[in-house]
């Protein structure tokens, strides 16, 4: 036997946020993340219900939305709570504590206030993770750190994955887990996202690069896979997440 259950995960899991993700993955058996990236609120929505039985978390980019105003949040939580999944805003804060404090909280978003997760570049050093924790510790919010990108030619060194995993392993009030292409501690405790999913290997026309399930589970050591236009941009959305959700699950279920 290769891993832990999510059920074993969950139990020794400090926050309760990472708690609650284990526990869904193990009711839902599922291991799926859709990235809903469309430009309408009501789009998102309508994903949200058609992809919820399937999921254990929804990512998406606000900032993107074109009609977003103030009862948008309330709406996606009440899917949310419906069909039990919790919302990631995919803002990768990358700023000075003091701002990323005020991206978090303020402006026409105010993430703090809807988002379960979020998560943030290490790259400003400890100063950002204390900004954020400020707004996000006393809501039970979670981040992750992003270690690596899916991305061709990123400039992600090669001893940053180790100095992230570092940065989380003191700041385990608020850092969930990771984003990234490959486990970077054996500590089941965090929570390992791996976007740049597809049933198929493949790219993008912009540097996007695709691996399977199979592959990032089994080889990489992901914990949650981040499926976007695999699914989104299917004929069948609610089939093809029925379908990523099986290989996502069989994948995992083969290491125990
Ligand atoms: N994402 C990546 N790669 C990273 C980090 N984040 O693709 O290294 C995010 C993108 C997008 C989603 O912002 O929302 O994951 C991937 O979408 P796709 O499956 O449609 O390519």
């Amino acid at each position: 036997r290769k891993i832990l259950s999510f059920k074993e995960r969950a139990s020794l899991c400090q926050h309760p946020l990472t708690k609650r993700i284990f526990g869904i993955m193990e009711e839902k058996k599922t291991n799926l993340c859709v990235a809903a990236d469309v430009t309408f609120c009501a789009k998102l929505l309508e994903i949200a219900e058609t992809v919820g039985p399937h999921i254990c978390v929804l990512k998406i980019h606000a900032d993107i939305l074109e009609d977003f105003n103030s009862e948008f949040p309330e709406k996606l939580k009440d899917v949310a709570k419906k069909h039990n999944f919790v919302i990631f805003e995919d803002r990768k804060f990358a700023d000075i504590g003091h701002t990323v404090y005020m991206q978090y909280t303020k402006g026409i978003h105010t993430i703090v206030e809807w988002a379960d997760i979020i998560d943030c570049h290490p790259l400003p050093g400890p100063g950002i993770l204390e900004g954020l924790k400020q707004a996000g510790i006393k809501k039970g919010r979670g981040c992750l750190l992003i270690a690596q990108m899916s991305t061709k030619g990123n400039l992600v060194p090669a001893n940053y994955p180790e100095a992230t995993a570092h940065f989380a392993d003191h700041h385990r009030d608020f850092v969930i887990g990771f984003i990234g292409q490959s486990r970077l501690i054996p500590d089941p405790t965090f929570i390992n996202f791996t976007p740049g999913i597809k049933l198929e290997e493949s790219s993008d026309s912009l540097g996007q690069q695709y691996v399977t399930p199979q592959e990032a589970i089994q080889n990489r050591g992901a914990d949650v896979i981040i499926v976007g236009r695999g699914i989104t941009d299917a004929n069948d959305p609610q089939a093809t997440a029925a379908e990523y959700k099986k290989a996502g699950f069989d994948a995992y279920s083969q290491l125990l």
